[in-house]
């Protein structure tokens, strides 16, 4: 333990506390730029500097450590001049023309100049003298080096959460920028369009490619017929863009405001969540059937799921040769947008070709999916536009709609019932429990043997998380699994998806079923989601995801009406020949 004093108020914290740390248990705001707390520190940026008696220098708290007896003063004459200096140098090289920046409003470079009052430049204007370029290629993420500060951030999220390496320091001194490799565009490097970078940048450097101005079109053209899904994580997220406490279930406000909006149908992601799980399921039954009965070499197992984008990507590049291992399932949101344009079309008799399909999705790289040439099984471009969490929260805001005083309502049908098994898909740990719970039930008639339906060992924010379900009881179809250990294990975000195909590439894991999650804690922590993020947030996201789930009549997607009514009525069963045309697909190296 060690005692200090930060403005003449003693504290007491643990050995190894930074200096940054310790004034925020004191509740006072030290300002930061390159620090995150999801982050390793950088100390680079130095806005965070401090006083500390008997020293001539003023540390970077954010790298600081403390000791004991320091003297902290966070507010004196000289830190203020050192930070507005700082602050001076780095919009210096700044494109400010902030009143036309995608993130005018949401920008912590901006917000510190407001705050310091940076009224007259003390420093000469340099950007106009720097070549940049505007990588705008990707259908995801747009890269304005203009508006770069260097606190690397996003370099520092590429590598260490993600273990992806899209984005680097390339030259020094002045000239020193964040690149890729050989300084292609986003698109043709190994960035997997993740977006963790775009919910890091303190500035309007890295943001989404936003299509509010082409959904307003569709929505105002009497002609098009306009479908939107919302993704489970939308739901627990929304609100702390549009003004509340993160945690807040806002389902059916959200839904409102999509029909104020003026979408001509307001449905949901969810259905097609419980659809995944049926296909997905009984994909994986039927691999471990051909495995065990059939004695087929060529089976692929373990599986893994394959409705994260930014986890499809990363398999691509990293560990082509466990393609096959993959799930064929497409993901919910392109489920859904081939059945808008056939199932959904034929059932409200409207001619596809005048069918817009939006999405709104806590993921950037759910943009790259909806874009993939895979994705248009239905005849047409299956989703026409993803929309983020964040580009709702822009249009909520542009309709001039008070979102917290909005009344609640329900989604319309066909397409819009789900159940708490969908929800949780939004939370890591989430789809593999939807999966058990639905997969158990049909071998052996009963439900899974947990507490209340919860899957408890899946849930939870530990990087990589291993459970088996041990199925006894099974019906006489399923005799070949009597006794067996399901074996299962979870990880989210790429540098845990690295360590689980490591192991299954080293021949050190005996797993059935892999999901995979390309974001911390699943789409909960996605990339299109509110900013800030960090792992309080996110706990607090995903414990409204199991919340929501508790308060569903249905919990289990076997029990979907609207699931059990599309497969009557159109799909056949699970795996029939019009499932595979529709929503399957295959991802080759
Ligand atoms: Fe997800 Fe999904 S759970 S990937 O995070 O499977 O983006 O929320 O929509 O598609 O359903 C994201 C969230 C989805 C899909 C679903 C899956």
């Amino acid at each position: 333990q060690i005692n200090l004093t930060i403005d003449g108020m003693p504290i007491t914290v643990d050995e190894g506390t930074t200096i940054l740390q310790a004034a925020k248990k004191l509740n006072i705001h030290i300002p930061t730029l390159c620090y995150h707390d999801d982050l390793c520190v950088a100390g680079n940026c130095r806005v965070c500097v401090v006083e500390m008696k008997g020293s001539r220098t003023l540390p970077a708290s954010c790298a600081m450590p403390v000791a004991e007896g320091m003297e902290i003063q966070t507010n004196t004459i000289k830190v203020r001049t050192a930070r507005k200096h700082i602050i001076d140098l780095l919009l210096s090289e700044h494109n400010a023309k902030c009143t036309t920046c995608y993130k005018n409003g949401n920008c912590e470079l901006q917000e510190l100049a407001a705050e310091y009052k940076i009224s007259e430049p003390m420093f000469i204007d340099l950007v106009p003298h720097k070549n940049y370029q505007m990588d705008a290629y990707s259908p995801s993420i747009i890269k304005d080096d203009s508006k770069c500060i260097r606190c690397q951030r996003c370099v520092r999220t590429c590598e260490e959460l993600q273990h992806v390496s899209a984005l680097g320091v390339a030259y020094k001194g002045d000239k020193m920028k964040i690149s890729t490799f050989f300084e292609n565009p986003m698109f043709e490097v190994v960035c997997t369009n993740c977006g963790q970078c775009v919910n890091r940048c303190p500035t309007g450097a890295l943001v989404e490619r936003n299509y509010v101005d082409e959904v307003w079109q569709a929505i105002f053209d009497e002609d098009k017929h306009v479908v939107v899904q919302t993704a489970p994580a939308v739901r627990v997220a929304l609100g702390e863009a549009l003004g509340m406490e993160p945690g807040e279930i806002v389902t059916g406000k959200m839904v409102t405001a999509l029909k104020r909006l003026g979408f001509d149908s307001v449905l949901d992601t969810d259905f097609s969540a419980d659809l995944t799980i049926m296909e997905e399921g009984f994909e994986l039954l039927g691999r471990l059937k051909k495995a065990l009965v059939d004695k087929d070499p060529n089976v692929r197992l373990p599986m893994a799921t394959s409705c994260s984008p930014g986890w499809i990507k990363f398999i691509e590049h990293t560990y082509p040769e466990y393609l096959d291992n993959l799930s064929t399932c497409k993901s919910p949101q392109q489920m859904f947008g081939a059945l808008a344009k056939t199932y959904y079309a034929q059932k409200r008799n409207l001619d596809p070709a005048k069918i817009v399909s939006v999405s709104i999705m806590p993921c950037t790289a759910k943009k790259f999916e909806a874009d993939r040439p895979e994705m248009r099984s239905s005849g047409y471009k299956d989703v026409d536009y993803v929309l983020t969490t964040r580009e709702l929260a822009i249009m909520i805001k542009q309709a001039g709609i008070d979102f917290a005083s909005l009344p609640e309502s329900h989604y319309d049908s066909v397409m819009g019932a789900s159940t708490g098994a969908a929800v949780i898909f939004g939370a890591t740990g989430g789809v593999m429990e939807a999966a058990l719970r639905t997969a158990y039930e049909v071998v052996t008639g009963r439900e899974v043997p947990f507490d209340g339906l919860n899957i408890t060992p899946v849930r939870g924010m530990d990087g990589v998380r291993e459970a088996a379900v041990k199925i006894e009881g099974t019906k006489p179809e399923w005799s070949f699994l009597e006794g067996a250990e399901l074996k299962t294990v979870v990880a989210h975000g790429l540098t845990n998806a690295k360590k689980v195909m490591d192991a299954v590439r080293d021949g050190k894991a005996n797993w059935h079923f892999i999901e995979i999650m390309a974001c911390p804690g699943g789409c909960i922590g996605g990339g299109g989601q509110p900013i800030p993020t960090n792992e309080e947030i996110r706990k607090k996201r995903a414990e409204a995801i199991y919340r929501e789930d508790e308060g569903m009549p249905i919990r289990k997607s076997h029990e979907n009406p609207e699931v059990l009514a599309i497969y009557k009525e159109f799909l056949g069963e699970p795996n029939s020949h019009k499932s595979h045309e529709l929503l399957h697909t295959h991802y080759k190296e």
